[in-house]
């Protein structure tokens, strides 16, 4: 039968779904670790290029003011699947979180529309995956070198090769062998760019004799924040940053906190890997012992060694996305998917001296977010509007023509992105002024104290809570690099106290219970 007399013969509920399958857009979501924008070159400032991400911009949309909910991997991923603030997800930090995969979920939600759903790469919500037609997954925190996935029967196999050259291997073979009759949702998740930054071994040359310039604030001292001055992701902290773990400074028999785990992940590689792998960094082992520096010199080389090593894997990552872009656009998809390009956080390159996320100030609330938009959206260039990762969820269900339930607290970014100039003044179409963001992960690595506040398009108010009682206020207009804690300033007792009210609305919003909670504590 050809196909037209098929199609004839169809009943006509039928044909209206293949219809809408050939209409609805299929949406490719790579989502990658600790990339930040300020190591993406459209972002602008950038040390090194990333053309690949670039193009994904320029072609579709990049958002200036993307915001995630909580700065770190497991949460961020909740608050992303469900559309919902941790609290309301139950997956508030990494170290104790088993996610609920029973709960309503974004994936589920689309399967239930006719998706097809399917996850490769980086997973870190402990329980099984949930809501997924296929997923092909790394073991927690995953391997840069010969990494062990989990595939959907439950089995587990060491694959040979580079982690990102991996993941995105598999996303292609999946887009190949997939059942053509529905769209799909792609979850394409990178280890990269997460510590501790090991290179594709063809890219360990790159950036040598690169010098990266120190952020304004490198030397913070951290005047009038106690949280930031009792954090420990601080670069010239030999605790903190570890010469041999982050810094590839190591001969045999050396050791430190974090050597063991070191030589754990470069053991990975194979003999002939593990040889080529240390004779690159034998050398540099070798002029650092040499002539070793001290103090601030010492901090600045440790400085250097982490940008090298950042460049040389978020390399990889625009090669890879290009490589994935060339199969969508050669295999004619592209011009019907929504691609998405975002991190799960933003990251410290220096800024205040420090590696790592998890605090609410800007490097890290911040996560990058560029999108190319399917068929039928017209919007193009800078997106302004304030935008955070629990709107992926709904954005996504609204493209796939699928309900938003009325618990998911995320926004749908159609509205913002269906026109090229959209009108959010009309009445109900008014897009928010603020978010609002909660970290918990505390007592824990990095010692982040646990706090929540909120951003609008101006100023930041912060509570640090637990173990302290301290609020923060920032002007970002006067000060984007949040170096002056105006807190308890007369000057500025109108707006801390418009701030305040507004926090309080936005938790009473998101029903987050936290201020019951400290007062109860406060009264026992
Ligand atoms: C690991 C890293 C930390 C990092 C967390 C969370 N330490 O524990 O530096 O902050 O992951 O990162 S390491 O010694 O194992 O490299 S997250 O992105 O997964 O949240
Ligand atoms: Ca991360």
């Amino acid at each position: 039968m050809n196909n037209k007399l098929l199609l004839l013969t169809l009943p006509s509920s039928l044909l209206t779904l293949a219809a809408q399958a050939q209409e609805r857009p299929n949406i490719v979501y790579i989502m990658t670790d600790d990339h930040t924008a300020q190591m993406m070159s459209c972002y602008g400032n950038s040390p090194i290029q990333t053309p690949n991400l670039d193009r994904i911009a320029e072609e579709g949309v990049r958002f200036s003011r993307s915001f995630v909910a909580n700065s770190l991997s497991g949460p961020s991923r909740a608050c992303m699947i469900t559309g919902k603030h941790s609290h309301k997800n139950g997956f508030t930090n990494n170290e104790h979180g088993i996610f609920d995969g029973s709960q309503q979920t974004m994936p589920k939600l689309m399967q239930k529309a006719g998706y097809q759903t399917a996850l490769i790469g980086k997973w870190h919500l402990v329980s099984t995956p949930t809501g997924f037609n296929h997923f092909d997954i790394l073991l927690g925190q995953g391997e840069y070198y010969n990494p062990t996935f989990m595939h959907a029967d439950g089995t587990r196999s060491r694959e040979q090769g580079y982690c990102t050259d991996i993941i995105t291997d598999k996303a292609i073979q999946w887009m190949e062998q997939r059942d053509t009759s529905q769209p799909f949702i792609l979850f394409v998740h990178h280890k990269a760019c997460h510590r501790d930054w090991l290179p594709n071994l063809d890219d360990m040359h790159l950036f040598e004799d690169k010098t990266f310039p120190l952020p304004a604030n490198f030397h913070d001292n951290w005047e009038g924040r106690q949280a930031a001055q009792e954090q420990q992701m601080t670069i010239g902290s030999a605790h903190d940053m570890d010469l041999i773990y982050d810094n590839k400074i190591y001969s045999p028999g050396d050791k430190s906190r974090l050597s063991g785990a070191y030589l754990n992940n470069v053991n990975r590689l194979d003999s002939a890997d593990r040889a080529r792998y240390f004779l690159f960094h034998d050398s540099i082992t070798a002029a650092f012992k040499a002539n070793p520096p001290q103090g601030d010199a010492l901090t600045e080389f440790k400085f250097q060694r982490y940008m090298r090593d950042y460049a040389k894997v978020t390399k990889s990552l625009d090669d890879n996305v290009g490589r994935l872009m060339k199969y969508l656009r050669e295999s004619g998809l592209l011009e019907n998917t929504l691609v998405v390009y975002t991190s799960d956080q933003g990251f410290y390159m220096g800024e205040h001296g420090w590696f790592d996320k998890r605090f609410m100030y800007e490097e890290s609330l911040n996560t990058p977010l560029v999108m190319r938009l399917p068929d039928g959206y017209q919007r193009r260039g800078i997106v302004d509007e304030m935008v955070q990762n629990i709107d992926y969820a709904p954005t996504f269900l609204e493209m796939a023509g699928a309900p938003i339930p009325d618990d998911i607290q995320g926004r749908s970014l159609v509205p913002l992105l269906k026109e090229a100039k959209p009108n959010l003044k009309k009445k109900g179409s008014k897009w928010r002024d603020a978010i609002y963001y909660h970290f918990y992960e505390f007592p824990a690595e990095h010692m982040v104290k646990r706090h929540y506040g909120m951003r609008d398009s101006r100023w930041k108010l912060i509570h640090f809570y637990n173990d302290i009682d301290q609020w923060e206020l920032y002007d970002l207009k006067k000060d984007p690099s949040e170096m002056h804690n105006l807190y308890g300033q007369p000057r500025y007792r109108k707006v801390q106290q418009k701030l305040h009210k507004r926090l309080r609305q936005l938790q009473e919003e998101y029903d987050d219970p936290i201020e019951e909670q400290l007062k109860q504590k406060q009264n026992k």
